[in-house]
């Protein structure tokens, strides 16, 4: 239902916005106000999930998610011990640029026993890191190298790749915080050739960035950090 929505979405070139929340960045005593001010914005889709989430608190953040906002929670996670049954949906991915098999297989395998025991609609996704200009914490905490920024070929062969492998969306990621974000001629090589929705994210940090992503063929934009050090980011006034 929630990917559906996405896929219904991109055919009607209706451009999604996701706010990506990580446990342990927020307090949660402060998740309603913020929550008052992703319901202000024009995002979509709420993320919730990091590299590393040590706080134990995502069942909690996302029941106080549920009670302030109708947007569709998705967890987006570094690893098994961050799925949460009250979120909505799952992003299940393979670190598709890497060649570490723990992010291409050990964690997904070990991830179904928690998973047959929610109701988490489970969608397959693609997720490519590319390199950004300085070393970020998925690099560090999957222990693999990001592809070239400069090979859009690399990188467009590794979507499809995905794809046919069966992945239902892809994710080019520069990684929080990154210093630059995907390349937008590299969105664009692999949105013209891929058929499944497209996820940007890594960086992206003004509207124009955003809009950006948009018109180079992005269906989703993930943002984060910026959020995170401003939540009056989205009134866009200042950032433009
Ligand atoms: C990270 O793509 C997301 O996984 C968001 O990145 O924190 O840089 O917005 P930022």
């Amino acid at each position: 239902m929630f990917y559906n929505q996405i896929l219904s979405a991109k055919n009607k070139n209706q451009k999604l916005l996701a706010v990506l929340l990580d446990p342990d960045k927020i307090a949660l005593d402060e998740v309603a106000v913020l929550t008052d001010k992703i319901n202000a914005s024009p995002a979509t889709h709420i993320f919730v999930g990091g590299s590393i989430v040590e706080a134990n608190s995502i069942d909690e953040l996302i029941v106080i998610l549920k009670n302030k906002t109708s947007l569709p929670i998705v967890l987006f996670p570094g690893n098994p011990s961050q799925i949460s049954k009250k979120a909505d949906a799952i992003l299940f991915l393979t670190l598709l640029s890497g060649r570490n098999p723990d992010y291409l297989i050990e964690h997904q395998v070990n991830a179904v026993p928690i998973l047959k025991k929610t109701k988490l609609e489970v969608i397959s996704t693609g997720y490519v890191l590319i390199e950004s200009g300085t070393q970020t914490a998925v690099e560090r905490v999957s222990k693999t190298d990001p592809l070239d920024r400069e090979n859009s070929d690399y990188v467009l062969q590794t979507a499809q790749a995905g794809e046919f492998i069966g992945n239902k969306l892809m994710y080019l990621e520069a990684g929080s915080g990154a210093k630059n974000a995907v390349p937008l001629e590299m969105i664009r090589k692999v949105s013209n050739h891929i058929d499944i929705p497209l996820i940007v994210g890594g960086g992206i940090r003004s509207r124009k960035a955003i809009e950006d992503a948009y018109e180079s063929g992005a269906d989703l934009v993930v943002i984060g950090t910026a959020f995170e050090n401003d939540p009056d980011f989205f009134n866009f006034n200042s950032n433009a």
